[in-house]
């Protein structure tokens, strides 16, 4: 798999119709057959074959969508190792490690947490909001609150070799307003979407977030629409990178909405970067990547660096696929 092939043309938007609402006069169509029958999960970055296969005994067993998708987002949160998501994530430079995380089904509905310190899963949590409250979102304490009342499992951050790694940076870095320098290694949020046996889609993405970031930043990770879009009319699209730029083009709402309008995901994730690209002058280090599926069980990815990749699984398959991209490092 992975032979993409790019054909010019751009047909397909003016067949579609209502091109005003969108910028991209040179649409460029590809030609992508990366097909996926019956129930699939894609998860982003290498940490999604294990989640996958975590997701994958919840689709397998006729469970939902929403289901698999917390069920592999669980796995990495526990991961002690990863230090992007969870228990294992980096802290905030004033120290704290806060948690982001959401979900959405294929109906529309969604919850989210933001802020989240001292909580094993926010993504089980953002469930619970989705499901326990009439709200979309929850941050900080009040999240916290919200999930000790509800017995969520409690832990302490950051764990011990990554609070000698905060501490070491601290001292390297007396000026703490000034922002870390992004780069490839400073983003691996894990984001999933997946289709199940009745055909429904659903979501989660998750993440620690930007390392070292501002206390009280809020990536794309936990807003519906940025870090994750799933409608069951369409399909689905989650975010990994830089999210200040992907909540500012509306990232995974938007490579949804391409698809609707007839974009393979491939296409429709490379059309949210080139725009991510266009919008942003300095892209020293401003890695962005999407993976989307679609109805007919397409799938794809693209990110604007090389490097990108995601873990696909199905019944037949198990593996990672490298993201097409824009540039080199
Ligand atoms: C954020 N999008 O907080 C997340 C970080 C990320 O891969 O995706 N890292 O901005």
């Amino acid at each position: 798999m992975n032979r993409r092939k790019f054909i010019k043309s751009g047909s397909l938007f003016f067949a579609a119709g209502t091109l005003s609402s969108f910028d991209f006069p040179d649409a460029p169509t590809y030609e992508f057959n990366d097909k996926v029958e019956g129930p699939v999960i894609l998860s982003t970055w290498i940490h999604g074959l294990e989640a996958n296969r975590a997701a994958w005994n919840v689709l397998a067993k006729g469970g939902s969508a929403l289901d698999a998708t917390v069920a592999g987002a669980m796995h990495t949160e526990s991961d002690l190792t990863n230090r992007s998501v969870g228990i294992g994530g980096r802290p905030d430079r004033a120290g704290h490690v806060t948690l982001d995380a959401c979900v959405m089904d294929g109906d529309g509905r969604s919850g989210s947490v933001g802020f989240l310190e001292g909580i094993a899963h926010p993504a089980a949590v953002a469930k619970a909001v989705m499901e326990k409250t009439p709200h979309a979102m929850l941050v900080g304490a009040g999240a916290k609150q919200f999930a000790l009342d509800h017995g969520f499992e409690t832990i302490k951050t950051p764990i011990p070799e990554v609070k000698k790694d905060y501490l070491a940076w601290k001292k390297e870095n007396k000026d703490l307003f000034k922002p870390p320098k992004i780069n490839h290694e400073n983003h691996d949020t894990i984001g999933l979407i997946a289709r199940d046996a009745k055909g429904n889609f659903g979501g989660t993405c998750t993440t620690s977030g930007w390392a070292y970031k501002m206390p009280g930043r809020l990536g794309d990770s936990p807003i519906i629409g940025a870090g994750l879009f799933v409608d069951n009319e369409v399909g689905a699209a989650t975010a990994t990178g830089l999210g200040e730029a992907i909540i500012r083009v509306a990232g995974s709402a938007i490579v949804v909405e391409l698809m609707r309008i007839g974009m393979k995901p491939s296409e429709a994730c490379k059309e949210v970067v080139l725009r991510i690209i266009r919008k942003n002058k300095d892209l020293t280090g401003l890695q962005c990547g999407f993976i989307a599926m679609d109805k007919e069980g397409n799938v794809g990815g693209f990110s604007v660096y090389n490097g990108f990749n995601f873990a696909l699984k199905s019944s037949l398959r198990d593996e990672m696929v490298d993201a097409d991209f824009d540039r080199k490092w």
